[in-house]
């Protein structure tokens, strides 16, 4: 009874849709060409402190929003910090402090971490040392960012300054994040920098 009902459906919408072998209907192709991302509009190609590539960052513009999409591998499991950060530069520099060239986060001035508008979901890590992370977001254009801005992830996980108030610090005499954690969310060290180009 049920095969019957899905023939029927198939030869109903003969028109519209292709049947396979099951039986199953499959999505017309011009739904499918619909609901793939198209060409991405900026890219980070993401560099470690060697210099050897630890992967992409690819932004697509889908309609007002901007899909964020990054492959990466050889990391450390776990989570990690990932933010956009205010210049559009990757020198490693000191190598005790890499990447302090890409400057603090994306505008960083007006607010505390984790309302930054550089500010991103973390990167999680599997066991073979790769990580695959896609979301969209309102916070950015791609235009915002193509020449001005660069993608960095951190060695540690990202805390998004979200310390509660019962947590005092030696730094300062009121309680919760101190300068240090507003700032950075505790994320650690630089270990990969991308500038975000247009492609
Ligand atoms: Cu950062």
């Amino acid at each position: 009874m049920r095969m019957r009902n899905v023939l029927g459906l198939c030869a109903a919408s003969a028109l519209l849709t292709a049947c396979g072998d099951s039986g199953e209907i499959e999505a017309p192709l011009e739904e499918n060409a619909d609901s793939t991302i198209g060409q991405p509009s900026a890219v980070a190609q993401m560099n470690d402190t060697n210099g050897d590539s630890v992967g992409e960052v690819h932004f697509y513009e889908e309609g007002n929003l901007t899909r964020v999409s990054a492959t990466v591998e050889g990391l450390s499991p776990g989570y990690h910090g990932f933010h956009l950060h205010e210049e559009s530069m990757c020198e490693v520099n000191e190598e005790e402090d890499p990447f302090e060239s890409a400057g603090g986060h994306y505008h960083s001035d007006d607010d505390e971490h984790g309302s930054h508008t550089g500010d991103m979901p973390s990167l999680f890590v599997i066991e073979d040392g790769t990580a695959q992370l896609s979301f969209t977001t309102d916070a950015f254009s791609t235009e915002d960012l193509i020449e001005t801005t660069s993608v960095m992830i951190h060695e540690d996980p990202d805390n998004f300054g979200h310390i509660p108030d019962r947590y005092t610090s030696d730094e300062q005499e009121t309680s919760g994040p101190d300068e240090e954690t507003a700032t950075t969310g505790d994320a650690g060290d630089r270990i990969a920098c991308g500038v975000v180009e247009a492609s």
